[in-house]
This record gives C-alpha cells, structure tokens and sequence, in this order.
C-alpha cells in the first residue's frame, strides 16, 4: 500500500461573501465533521489538514459595488486560495478544497491551471451545478459573486477576477463540461452559448442517462488535457437527497447519478484535484448532507461497492 499512498491536502474555505443566503461558511467544519479524513484513510490515503484558508467576515467589510458584492476580499481570499491549492500540487498531493460558497473554485482552479500552465499542460475541468455559474456584473439580477466563478475562469466578467493569478482563461472552454444545470439566467445563458463549453442540462441528463453524459464529459475534459478537476456544487443533486445547500432547486441529479458522475471520473485515473462547494448546515437534517460530501468525495477518488481502486501516481 505504502508505494501507492497518496496524500489528500483537505483545504477548507469558509467563505460565504459570494453567496445570497448565510451559512454556506460553516461547510468546512460539516465535512470535517461528518468525517471526511477518516473516510479517506479508509480508503488508503494518507490525509493532511491545513485548516481553512482565513476569511473576513462580511460585517466586517464594505460590500462595494452592487452588481459584484465584496469583489475584494473575494479577490484576496481567492489568491490565498491559489497558492495553496498549487504548493499542494508541487508537492505531489490531490488537493480537497472544501467550500464555501462556489466563488472559491475562482482561486482553486487558478491554482490548478497554474500548476499545469507551468508545465505547458492544460487542464479539463467538469463544473456539476444547478446554475451555470456564468453570470457578469453586467447580467447577474443579484450581484452575487458566486454566479460567476465560471464565466471568470473563461474570461468573462470582472477584470479582477478574469485575470486572478495574471493569466486568462484558466480552461479552454472545449475542455469544460457543465452538467446538472436546470436555472440559468437570461443574460447568462447567452454567455453559455457564446463560450463554446459543452453543457449538459437536465433535460439531457434525463433523455441520455448519466453513464452517456459522464462519459462523455470525461472525454471532452481530457482532450489535450494533462488531468481533470471536478468542482462540485452540492446544489446539482437534487434537495431530496441534499437538503443542506445555499440554492436549492428541485429536478436536480438523483443520489445514484451522482455517485456514478463520481465514480466514472476517479475510473478514469485523471481526477488531480477536487472540490466541494455550496454545502449550508443550517438547512440540513442533522448534516444528511455533510455526509453526502463524504461519500461523494470517497466515490470520485475510488471508494467501489467492490472494493477500492486507487488512482495511479502521476
Ligand atoms: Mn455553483
């Protein structure tokens, strides 16, 4: 076991500066909670817990402009965000970043892109949401960071933001399937047109089935592509199965979707860091859903009903 131990660097954001509702701050501590790091250990991982990467309290800042709420300490929580997520890379170790409201994937993915950017590689990146996440300053009806993460890493929206770690876009948007979204914005959806990313709606979730569409998604993500992020926003799976999330919408991913979107993805061996987002324990039962995270993290880095495969060494 020792030869293929990896190392899982858990990194917890409480940041709930992007979101509408509060809450979403306490995700790190419900993950840990429901245990996570003896999940992994279980699986053969060596684990490593940083703590959480500090936060302001929005009290104790000026929101700033209407049309993106606390763009600077997102700006600076998301920078901190990146080093850690690349020093984990560098050092050889799959990176859990654990939200935290979906504006943290702006800093985690910049760390990931950077990591490979380095190296001449690109990387793929699978977004599973309810929402598109594609909004700017200019379409967002809320002003609410966290409906933008995405557009930012393809270059759309605040300058700031788009250009966080001084390189833009983080993925090629041919390298990025979006799957699970069922409430996108009249502005936005423009957007996700215009992008050429390869998006999955419900609809096609439904009429396909989740083996096609995830099965697909790795494919695209890995074209060219040195390895796979998976940003997750617990809100994609459906509020039957998690209840605990900022933005519920119902018609979302069942629980066997899910972990079968996980499961194919850590087959594939190319998963190189993953991240959990949206996870609000104030509108759980009794953590069902931190407990959810658990066990959709263990399925994408190769939790199986028979048994356990670990990912190869990169
Ligand atoms: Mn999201």
């Amino acid at each position: 076991m020792n030869q293929t131990q990896r190392t899982i660097r858990l990194v917890g954001v409480p940041m709930d500066l992007g979101a509408g509702r509060r809450g979403v701050d306490m995700g790190p501590s419900a993950i840990r909670i429901a245990g996570v790091s003896q999940g992994l250990r279980g699986l053969g991982y060596a684990v490593e817990d940083d703590g959480d990467v500090g936060v302001p309290a929005p009290e104790s800042r000026d929101p700033g402009p209407t049309n993106a709420r606390y763009v600077d300490p997102i700006y600076h929580v998301c920078n901190r965000l990146r080093l850690r997520v690349r020093r984990s890379l560098d050092q050889g170790e799959i990176p859990l970043v654990m939200g935290g409201d979906h504006s943290i994937a702006m800093g985690t993915v910049a760390g990931v892109a950077e990591f490979f950017q380095t190296r001449e590689q690109r990387l793929g990146l699978i977004w599973v949401d309810a929402h598109a996440d594609m909004n700017t300053p200019e379409t967002s009806p809320s002003g609410n960071i966290h409906g933008m993460p995405l557009g930012a890493l393809l270059g759309y929206g605040s300058p700031e933001l788009v250009e966080l770690g001084g390189f833009a876009p983080k993925v090629e948007a041919d390298n990025v399937a979006l799957i699970g979204i069922r409430e996108v914005d009249e502005g936005e959806r423009e957007i996700v047109l215009r992008s050429g990313i390869h998006y999955y709606e419900m609809m096609k979730v439904d009429a396909r089935g989740m083996g096609a569409v995830i099965q697909e998604a790795v494919e695209l993500a890995s074209r060219g592509t040195a390895g796979i992020h998976v940003s997750f926003d617990m809100d994609a799976v459906d509020p039957d199965y998690a209840p605990g999330v900022g933005t519920p919408v119902p018609g979302g991913l069942s629980l066997r979707e899910s972990h079968l979107l996980m499961e194919v993805v850590a087959d594939t061996g190319r998963l190189v860091s993953l991240e959990i987002a949206e996870l609000n324990p104030i509108h759980d039962n009794a953590n069902a859903t931190g407990q959810l995270v658990c066990d959709l993290v263990a399925s994408a880095l190769g939790k199986k009903v028979m048994g356990s495969l670990l990912p190869p060494r990169r």
